[in-house]
């Protein structure tokens, strides 16, 4: 499954700046707005201690850690939708990713490039009011080329005007479509339309560097706005964890030390989109590699099996399971059969987080 996340937020911010801390590039920041025009994108390794500790046990030649793409567009002015700043175009760049980082600003300024106060909660309301304007523009589009169909009786058509022209409605107000309780087949019926509004959204309060673990004004008033909407936040410092990105791990440590900061955001930033999204890992450990593979929380083991390859889930016989700390504990997996903690399950087995599994398939 290959992931892949949007970096949105107003100008000049500290977007690209979170996007190099994210991804150890080196994309152009600049104090100036709208630096970012052509998007960056890069695939990242999600993080994962777990991966280590397998490792630790089972000699291989290689890890595979889990891959994330992350996507980081221009800023979205106030009047976006209207042709204000760089206009709103660039946002078919995130059209087809999962789930929207949005970074807010919870940093002061000094230079010149922005004179108002800062203001995380009004930041939050201009930005997403643009975002429910850019997908009021896809929604009209579509029904209007629904009507006519539906004018003709048919019963698909007749569902998706109705269900384009609730949701025409509710973005007229403002409101964010992943607010809403949608029905499984009114989501799957929105899916097409790449909704920007509708997609699970993590709230990044870029900090600045005295304020590491959000706890001052600015970053607890993105806290506010994500239990009002009942998302998920995070703080995170774009500039110094760009420039820790850039470092070799032994003055990374030392600057990290010296910042009195113990873990770099990323990782936690990964994990929790993770969970915004509902998936989870599991592991495949043998001398070639040892490799974490993402699924769905409730995929089942031949789900899971298919991941590793097409065919795997037909052919699926059954999977043999057993846990990191059962590694941990007993150190070898024969050891772990001898124990009894070889678990053999079957088609229904729902996989847990964190398995480390063997399938047995027919080719
Ligand atoms: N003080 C402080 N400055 C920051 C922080 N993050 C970013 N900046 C500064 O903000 C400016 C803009 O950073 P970028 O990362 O280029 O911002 P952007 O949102 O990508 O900008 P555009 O692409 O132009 O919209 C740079 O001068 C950064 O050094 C932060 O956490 N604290
Ligand atoms: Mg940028």
């Amino acid at each position: 499954m290959s992931l892949a996340c949007g970096i949105v937020g107003l100008p000049n911010i500290g977007k690209t700046s979170i996007f190099n801390a994210a991804t150890g590039s080196g994309a152009e920041r600049a104090t100036y707005a709208f630096s970012t025009v052509e998007p960056n994108l890069a695939e990242v390794d999600v993080p994962d201690e777990r991966l280590e500790v397998i490792h630790r046990f089972i000699e291989t030649d290689k890890i595979v850690p889990a891959r994330v793409q992350i996507v980081d567009i221009a800023g979205l002015a106030e009047g976006a939708s209207r042709g204000e700043g760089m206009g709103n175009k660039f946002l078919g760049h995130i059209k087809e990713t999962d789930a929207l980082m949005h970074v807010v600003q919870c940093f002061e300024r000094t230079d010149l490039g922005r004179q108002s106060a800062v203001d995380p909660a009004g930041d939050i309301e201009v930005l997403e009011l643009e975002l429910a304007m850019a997908d009021l523009e896809t929604v009209s589009r579509n029904v209007d080329r629904v009507s006519k169909k539906a004018r003709t009786g048919d019963k698909e058509a007749v569902f998706q005007k109705e269900l384009f022209e609730r949701a025409k409605a509710l973005l007229e107000d403002g409101v964010q479509l992943r607010s809403v309780e949608w029905k499984d087949e009114e989501r799957a019926a929105l899916k097409p339309l790449f909704l920007l509004t509708i997609k699970p959204t993590l709230y990044v309060a870029n900090v600045a560097d005295d304020d590491f673990e959000g706890k001052g004004e600015f970053a607890q008033a993105v806290a506010r706005h994500a239990e009002k909407v009942g998302a998920d936040w995070l703080p995170m410092c774009g500039d110094i964890e760009c420039e820790l990105a850039g470092m070799e791990s032994e003055e990374r440590a030392m600057f990290m030390e010296e910042l009195g900061i113990t873990e770099l955001a990323l990782p936690r930033l990964l994990q929790v989109t993770y969970k915004l999204l509902g998936l989870q890992t599991f592991f495949t450990a043998g001398e070639k590699e040892i490799k974490a593979w993402t699924i769905e929380a409730g995929d089942t083991a031949p789900v899971a099996a298919g991941k590793i390859h097409s065919d795997f889930e037909k052919g699926f016989i059954r999977a043999e399971v057993y846990s990191v700390d059962d590694l941990v504990e007993h150190e070898t997996e024969s050891a772990i059969k001898a124990a009894g903690k070889l678990r053999v399950e079957g088609r229904d087995y729902v996989m847990q987080e964190g398995d480390i599994c063997h399938f047995l398939v027919n080719r």
